[in-house]
């Protein structure tokens, strides 16, 4: 049989429900035959797209569509210098998009090469978010209420307070909901005069408000609902430490990102002092990250992003270890995952006995329009649509209705009382 080549590779930049995607779609020799897959780094997607038309496009015209593992090889091997957010997810679309034609070649679901179902569907967890502790619970119902059993419960979002000297325009595009006198008056009491402008949170007074949350909650709703929280790496290592203990007895499913990557070092003493069951992954991009804490049982939960790992070739081998160490999958699920992205995960999902849960944004009007086939969600559980590959399609004309902002993002401009930088 004539070998199946690649033709074409080409890259969709989109935003239809706002953050800002980043689609490969790979073509073959064969008519109609063509593959999709998530490069999403919404913080930088043009250098993401340069990565595949400049470098990856030209290197993969003509090799053969099936070869994924020598395809994924060579590619991560090609720049020399690799890992990274902006190689790996490069790397991803094109992966992803290989495993897609492999189960459109098939006939099948890519699940079904993975080895088949392990459940009908993957339970899902949506956010739960508002300003004082009633309002978040009135969330946790109105999900529950919809069959959700795993809820994240935040207060603030991450933490931020308001906006410090930022004009109201820019403030109001980026976060209108925080742009509210009271709060931006307090941060410009607490920092020192001719302080930058950022977005301000004080992580000492978002430690207090997550315990006083918690214990709301719990006091409240009881344990009939799974209850998670991210930390979004925004406390001192010691104050995670603190704050993992802190809740305990609040036997969430799961606490996300107490520390950030730079600061793993600090998960031995954690381990030592709570049974607290750690996430942590999300802002992984190189497997020395992600494996040795695998290894050693260090975290309960491998939260990677897939793309940002290099897509599924690599994912399914993190889980394959996951299941040898006792660690379960909770692939990062936001809005800033393309629907492909979210299909990639939800694959694993059904077909990895480690499964955990999956973190999951929903999808709006605009993006089914865009995506057509997005994976749908009853009662709490996401349902793959059995179509050949990853099931998700792209309406190409229909994503250029909604095209990218330009620039950085201004919400990571994050900053403490004091007006230093911080990680958002
Ligand atoms: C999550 C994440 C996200 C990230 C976002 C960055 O757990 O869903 O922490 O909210 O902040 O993906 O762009
Ligand atoms: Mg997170």
């Amino acid at each position: 049989m004539k070998a199946i080549t690649i033709r074409e590779v080409q890259v969709t930049l989109t935003a239809p429900a706002g953050s800002r995607l980043v689609v490969v779609k790979v073509e073959t020799s064969e008519a109609g035959l063509y593959g999709l897959g998530c490069a999403t780094f919404t913080q930088r997607p043009l250098a993401v797209k340069t990565a595949v038309e400049e470098y990856l496009r030209p290197f993969l015209i003509g090799k053969e569509a099936d070869r994924i593992e020598d395809i994924w090889q060579t590619c991560y091997q090609n720049s020399y210098w690799r890992n990274g957010p902006v190689l790996n997810n490069a790397l991803s679309g094109v992966d992803m998009a290989l495993w897609d034609i492999k189960g459109k070649t098939a006939g099948m679901p890519v699940y079904q090469l993975l080895g088949g179902k392990c459940r009908e569907g993957a339970a899902v967890y949506r956010h739960a978010d508002g300003r004082e502790p009633k309002e978040v619970e009135d969330r946790v119902r109105a999900w529950m209420a919809e069959g959700y059993q795993y809820v994240r419960a935040q207060m603030g979002g991450y933490g931020g307070v308001g906006w410090r000297k930022w004009p109201k325009e820019e403030a109001a595009r980026y976060a209108p909901e925080v742009v509210r006198g009271e709060e931006e008056e307090a941060a410009r009491r607490a920092a020192p005069k001719g302080a930058r402008p950022g977005v301000y949170y004080d992580p000492r007074a978002h430690m207090l408000s997550v315990v006083k949350l918690l214990d709301h909650l719990r006091a409240e709703i009881g344990f009939e609902v799974e209850l998670l929280h991210d930390v979004h790496e925004r406390l001192a290592p010691i104050d995670a430490v603190g704050l993992a203990k802190a809740v305990e007895g609040h036997k969430l499913y799961f606490l996300e990102d107490p520390l950030a990557p730079e600061d793993l070092e600090w998960l031995e003493m954690m381990r030592a002092q709570t049974s607290t069951p750690i996430a942590m992954g999300e802002l992984f991009n190189n497997p020395r990250e992600w494996t040795p804490l695998i290894a050693r049982r260090l975290i309960d939960f491998m939260r990677m992003h897939m793309s940002q790992m290099g897509g599924i070739t690599p994912a399914r081998k993190a889980a394959a270890m996951g299941e040898m160490c006792g660690v379960r999958t909770a692939w990062h699920g936001p809005g800033d995952v393309s629907p492909v992205g979210h299909a990639a995960n939800l694959h694993l999902d059904v077909a990895c006995p480690n499964f955990g849960v999956q973190e999951f944004g929903g999808f709006g009007e605009a993006e089914q329009e865009v995506f057509p086939g997005c994976p749908e969600v009853r009662g709490g559980y996401l349902y793959p649509n059995d179509r050949p590959g990853l099931g998700v399609d792209l309406d190409e004309k229909a994503a250029a209705r909604y095209p990218c902002f330009e620039g950085p993002d201004a919400w990571t401009v994050t900053r403490r009382p004091d007006g230093s930088a911080a990680r958002p």
